[in-house]
């Protein structure tokens, strides 16, 4: 990776909305410093940089700092626009069509699937799952459109939609270990089951993705400092 200026990244390892952006970034050829904030104990830094919602992943590039992985994504994808692979598609609907998925991903799965470990009742958890599995219904239907029969949702090679779906296997593993409940079922949604596989696979992927393991042991972290109501995403 070559140096491209000052860049930090304040992250948590665990963090699905890091790791998409150390994806991008990896994509990209770009290196930078890796800062793992306590979000329980919020660093000056944090502060200083995320004001109005406080949270990872913020990079800092230049001394300016910004917000809001898939904000990062498109930003990476931009400054670094000549290095690496291009993450977002070229053609202009493609690329809305991407943002839409990456935006439902962000606001109905990732609050379904995180809902099943907060769940206080099994009814909850129950109905958080089956919420998660119906976001996971429609994605298997974006899947067929966006990658028109090839391997990743970008195409031949992954993209802003893989990253944005991709950086979230690891905690759908993690959730599979601890409540049983299986996200890819090859006879409901054999695409995104083969994608999974696929995606886990790329060197980037093995590079930078935790395992589910990691995910399990902050979970549990969570449950014992909060009970089922964790607020500490
Ligand atoms: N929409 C934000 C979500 C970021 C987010 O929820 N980060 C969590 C870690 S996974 C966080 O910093 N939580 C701290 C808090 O809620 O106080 C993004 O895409 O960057």
């Amino acid at each position: 990776m070559s140096g491209e200026g000052d860049i930090k990244l304040l992250g948590m390892v665990v963090s699905p909305f890091v790791v998409r952006v150390r994806m991008a970034l990896h994509m990209k050829g770009v290196s930078y410093e890796y800062i793992e904030q306590d979000l329980f104990n919020k660093s000056e830094i944090l502060l200083r940089s995320n004001p109005v919602n406080k949270k990872v992943p913020v990079l800092i590039h230049g001394g300016k700092p910004i917000s809001e992985s898939l904000v990062i994504v498109q930003y990476a994808d931009e400054v670094w626009s000549g290095k690496g692979a291009s993450i977002l598609p070229a053609d202009p609907h493609e690329r809305a069509v991407a943002r839409f998925w990456a935006a439902y991903v962000d606001d109905k799965l990732f609050p379904a699937y995180i809902g099943i470990m907060k769940a206080a009742t099994e009814e909850a958890r129950a109905e958080k799952a089956k919420e998660a599995l119906v976001g996971l219904a429609s994605l298997e239907e974006a899947f067929t459109q966006s990658s028109k029969g090839k391997p990743f949702f970008a195409g031949d090679s992954v993209g802003y939609l893989d990253l944005a779906v991709g950086c979230n296997l690891f905690w759908l593993e993690a959730i599979r270990k601890m409540f049983g409940v299986t996200f890819f079922d090859v006879g409901k949604t054999p695409l995104l089951a083969a994608w999974a596989e696929r995606f886990a696979g790329t060197e980037m992927a093995r590079e930078v993705v935790p395992d589910a393991d990691s995910a399990v042991v902050f979970a549990k972290k969570l449950q014992a400092r909060f009970g089922s109501n964790t607020s500490a995403k």
